[in-house]
């Protein structure tokens, strides 16, 4: 499904498209394009199909399923599935061909928050603003709840039967995201995040670690949506970019954030970086310096997409929010 119609320098859409309910004009980039309202219908878009793909039926596994249900409709921004989205149809594709891999991205995060705060690894009581998995279903159903999402996820990008993309794409986006989920992304990330408690780490070794460990989720989020919504390589190779950049522009803040924020605020607990003598951001390079590095990143990501026209306006619009947000 390559576009091979663009050329080498502007990167056109496939389709010209209206967004439904006046966040842009015909190519997405009037000046009136409301970011808010945005994430609020991308998000429930993407809720009303995971409320599809993972059902609780009842009967013997109705446990299982209920913490899997409990941790996944806990509120999150639902970012890295409406990246995944805007970058689908930032090349020209439709939101349909890629909510399997939207769901999917959704699924592995939550089964990757549902792990860490586990007791045996960040111990966590609150996120999302609730009790964690654990606190409500015990470890052993967490650990099964975060198994069953990592597992399905696959099954719902592999069995997607919206998406128009053909089966050689979408056996590269589930590759894709197997890596960033695997051993060589985000699972060595937190294997080195743990690693490195307590140890002294540069500025080199916390970016090759947030690369993995947060980095590599947002990723695959970006390409794997270019690739099901028919980018070329030019293509490919700018989504990359602005991946890479908003993947570390998001860690950064996160890293402030946990410094500067209540729990209240963020549904989690905070302020336990350098308890736990985890390296950050702040911690190396000051709170004013880190937002500062936040913003060269956005405008890293944002130029990344100079040669795409507006229907890459709202990838523009969460690089900006992803810097600014406060939650
Ligand atoms: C257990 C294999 C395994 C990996 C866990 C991502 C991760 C690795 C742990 C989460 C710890 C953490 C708080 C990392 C900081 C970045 C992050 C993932 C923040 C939460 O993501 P948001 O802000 O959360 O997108 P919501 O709740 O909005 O979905």
């Amino acid at each position: 499904m390559a576009n091979s119609s663009s050329g080498p320098t502007h990167i056109a859409a496939r389709h010209p498209r209206r967004y439904p309910d006046g966040h842009g004009d015909e190519d997405g980039g009037s000046p009136g394009f409301k970011i808010q309202s945005y994430l609020k219908e991308r998000a429930e878009f993407v809720e009303r199909a995971l409320d599809r793909a993972v059902i609780n039926h009842g009967g013997p596994g109705a446990r299982l399923l209920e913490a899997m249900r409990y941790s996944l409709f806990a509120g999150g921004k639902r970012l890295r599935p409406i990246l995944a989205l805007a970058a689908c149809e930032a090349v020209g594709g439709a939101p349909d061909d890629a909510i399997g891999l939207a769901c999917a991205l959704e699924m592995i995060h939550t089964y990757s928050l549902i792990h860490d705060d586990l007791p045996c690894m960040d111990d966590d009581d609150l996120r999302r603003g609730r009790p964690t998995n654990h606190k409500v279903y015990g470890d052993a159903m967490a650990t099964l709840a975060g198994d069953a999402l990592l597992t399905d996820a696959f099954n719902v990008l592999a069995r997607s039967r919206s998406s128009r993309a053909p089966a050689a794409v979408v056996l590269d986006v589930v590759a894709e995201l197997a890596q960033a989920a695997g051993s060589p992304g985000m699972v060595i990330g937190q294997a080195l995040d743990i690693l490195s408690e307590g140890k002294a780490t540069d500025l080199a070794t916390l970016e090759y670690l947030h690369a993995r460990k947060t980095g590599a989720l947002f990723l695959a989020a970006v390409r794997g949506g270019g690739l099901l919504g028919g980018a070329n390589s030019v293509q490919l190779e700018a989504l990359t970019s602005y991946g890479r950049s908003i993947g570390l522009a998001f860690q950064v803040v996160d890293d402030v954030l946990d410094v500067e924020a209540s729990a209240e605020q963020m549904g989690k607990r905070t302020h336990k970086d350098d308890a736990q003598g985890k390296a950050t951001y702040p911690g190396l390079m000051g709170v004013a310096r880190s937002r500062q590095f936040a913003h060269e990143l956005k405008q890293r990501a944002i130029e990344a997409l100079a040669g795409f026209d507006g229907r890459a306006q709202p990838l523009r619009e969460i690089a900006n929010f992803v810097v600014e947000r406060s939650l």
